[in-house]
């Protein structure tokens, strides 16, 4: 049995994230490299012995400098290898800079990057700053805003938006509604491309439905697909590509060199789905 001094020496010892009630994962602290509340959110960087240097957002794990080459390879390739000609791109958060990172390895005319936290940004380019040279490319320019307002507003149009939010319930909780999808379809260029990430297939499942019966009436090709990400809530993640005339596996070109993750392979395996989710989305 546990005594209380072992619990409370634990929980200093160690940060750890629910995926359930009376689950999840944890982390033993090497090093807490940042602790702090911006306006919006709890953001904390810690340091742990196997997966390095990890940003975590109100509790959330968001990016380990172990992993993150899963997630942020798997939301922007799929895109780039199947557009014909992507030039004017749009990302709405990934202040972190991975989105980012895997956008500029193409050769684009401009990106926005629409963060609604400059703190994040600013603890990021401290702490993680093999992701953040991205900011400072004179393609890209930063804003620092509401990503549903921006959107509102925005006189521009897109080749490929990406959307790199957190989960529903914190400051990105508009990024996951209908009203935002449908004023996002009207910022796209003929042959634009929509990606999300849609949340956890296992835990998120319900959310990730009531997504699909919305998108399904905006977009002609909503058509989901999966990553292993080994830090996210269930160890595999869900992404979504909208389109109304792009079909993710009509591919146009080679990804770069020098990916960990993505290749042509696996961009066609990740539209595979599972039973339980082969109904979802539509246009293949
Ligand atoms: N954005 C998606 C993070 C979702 C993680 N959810 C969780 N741990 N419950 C990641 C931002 C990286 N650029």
């Amino acid at each position: 049995m546990t005594t209380d001094k072992n619990n409370q020496e634990a929980d200093a010892s160690e940060e750890r994230e629910y995926h359930s009630a009376s689950s999840g994962i944890f982390f033993k602290l090497k090093r807490v490299l940042y602790r702090g509340k911006s306006p919006y959110q709890k953001i904390e960087i810690i340091e742990n012995e196997y997966f390095g240097r990890i940003l975590l957002l109100d509790g959330l794990v968001q990016t380990t400098e172990r992993d993150e080459f899963f997630y942020h390879e798997m939301l922007v390739h799929p895109a780039f290898v199947t557009h014909p000609a992507p030039q004017d791109l749009l990302v709405i958060g990934g202040g972190d800079g991975g989105v980012l990172k895997e956008v500029l390895r193409y050769p684009i005319k401009h990106t926005y990057l629409v963060e609604i936290d400059r703190q994040v940004i600013k603890v990021c380019q401290e702490y993680f700053p093999w992701l953040s040279p991205s900011l400072k490319d004179k393609r890209t320019e930063l804003v620092i805003a509401d990503g549903r307002e921006f959107i509102e507003k925005t006189e521009r149009t897109f080749d490929i938006v990406f959307v790199d939010s957190s989960d529903p319930g914190g400051p990105s909780t508009s990024l996951h509604e209908r009203d935002f999808y449908k004023k996002l379809k009207k910022c796209l260029n003929f042959g634009g491309v929509v990606v999300s990430q849609v949340g956890s297939p296992f835990y998120h499942l319900e959310s990730i439905k009531k997504k699909n019966a919305f998108l399904k009436r905006l977009f002609r090709n909503v058509c989901f697909y999966m990553s292993p990400v080994p830090t996210y809530p269930g160890g595999s993640w869900c992404f979504v590509f909208l389109s109304d005339e792009i079909q993710p596996l009509k591919i146009k070109r080679d990804p770069p060199r020098g990916l960990e993750y993505f290749n042509l392979d696996i961009h066609r395996a990740a539209f595979s789905l599972p039973n339980f989710l082969k109904h979802l989305g539509s246009g293949f």
